[in-house]
């Protein structure tokens, strides 16, 4: 799974990206007219509860993987606007970044236009979509009208997308869909039809003074049917570099709770339909990301392929559950350990032991 980062140009796509994965694994520039991508923790205080709880040697945080695409120059057209394009059909969410921040140096005295950003990139890949869409129901309707089933289907769901793009809305707002619809849906890349978030990057100085901005970035979120954050990209960048000591120290200055790339990451992670489950052992705390529909031996197959094959039971408590009891032992006297066959659905912030025979 794979969150694609986006923006006008000089929004800050970057500088949040470099926030996100730090200097992480990743390949790409970052700042070249390539996408770059890389690879970036989720921070999750509920993981940090099971490391006070139960004892291990080390703590592994689960992973989520971004794509920073350069800004796109609305208007411009062009092989490279096409290619920023198609890298942002090729990711399964999206972060929208707007610039609400004054910007310094050459790009000094730009007045800031939140929602006028977000319109106009969002018409842009409302046009893209519309490309894609229109031929696409040509194509369907010959064989749709010859009685093809599978073609009747694909056609009335594109007449619905081709709707709502000609009418300036985003191909997710026809609604839900039922499973065959979003798979025919998917295989379209549709970007308007991609979880969104939209990210208002707001002045370092303003965290507290940005609430208009944000306000505004919200409002358009609820009707795009997305959701919004808002969080300086330069103070995230700032924070990231910084050891922990000395991040615990700012982050307490500041009067925050936590980096705002932990709330973002954990949306981002929402949006795409995962949970969170983790696993114990004395060598190793790790929380892991499976889609929210999983049943346990798919949750275990996450973990190893042989705990899938293998799979016999899980036994499994929630996090609520240790912060009651405080340990898994007294989770046990409590009854409060489950024993789950392979009919068992996860539920975010179980805590899992698969037990297997291969
Ligand atoms: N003051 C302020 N400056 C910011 C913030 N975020 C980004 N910038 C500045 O804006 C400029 C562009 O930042 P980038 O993150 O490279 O922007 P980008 O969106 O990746 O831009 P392109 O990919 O080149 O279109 C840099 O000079 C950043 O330092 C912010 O939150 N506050
Ligand atoms: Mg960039």
């Amino acid at each position: 799974m794979e969150c694609g980062i986006i923006g006008l140009p000089g929004a800050g796509m970057t500088t949040l990206f470099e926030a996100l994965v730090g200097d992480k694994a990743r390949t790409g520039a970052g700042h070249g007219p390539k996408p770059g991508i890389g690879v970036a923790t989720i921070p999750d205080p509920r993981l940090a509860v099971v490391a006070r709880h139960v004892e291990s040697r080390k703590v592994t945080p689960a992973m989520l993987t971004f794509v920073d695409i350069p800004g796109i120059d609305v208007g411009k057209g062009g092989s490279k606007t096409g290619g920023l394009l198609a890298a942002a059909r090729e990711v399964d969410a999206i972060c929208h970044v707007i610039r609400c921040f004054e910007s310094a140096g050459e790009r000094a005295g730009r007045r800031t236009d939140p929602v006028g950003d977000i319109r106009t990139l969002d018409e842009e890949l409302i046009l893209a979509d519309l490309a894609l869409v229109e031929p696409a129901v040509d194509r369907a309707a010959r064989p749709a009208r010859a009685g093809d089933p599978d073609a009747k289907a694909r056609c009335a769901l594109l007449t619905r997308v081709l709707e709502a793009l000609n009418d300036g809305r985003p191909a997710r707002s026809i609604g839900e869909l039922n499973p065959g619809d979003a798979t025919i849906l998917r295989s379209y890349g549709l970007i308007s039809a991609k979880p969104v978030l939209y990210v208002a990057n707001v002045g370092e100085n303003d965290l507290a003074g940005a609430p208009e901005a944000s306000r505004r970035v919200a409002d358009h979120a609820a009707e795009a049917g997305g959701e919004s954050i808002a969080l300086s990209a330069k103070l995230e960048a700032e924070l990231a570099e910084l050891a922990e000591p000395d991040r615990i120290q700012m982050i307490e200055a500041l009067d925050l709770s936590e980096p705002a790339i932990g709330p973002l990451a954990r949306a981002v992670n929402r949006l795409l339909g995962m949970v969170v489950f983790y696993t114990t052992s004395p060598k190793e705390i790790r929380a892991w990301t499976a889609p929210a529909e999983a049943s346990a031996p798919e949750a275990a197959g996450i973990v190893h392929s042989d705990m899938q094959r293998g799979f016999i039971r899980a036994e499994c408590y929630n996090v609520e559950d240790l912060e009651q009891h405080q340990s898994e032992k007294a989770i046990k006297a409590a009854g409060r350990l489950r024993s789950e066959g392979k009919h068992y659905r996860l539920r975010d912030g179980d805590v899992m032991r698969f037990l297997f025979n291969v």
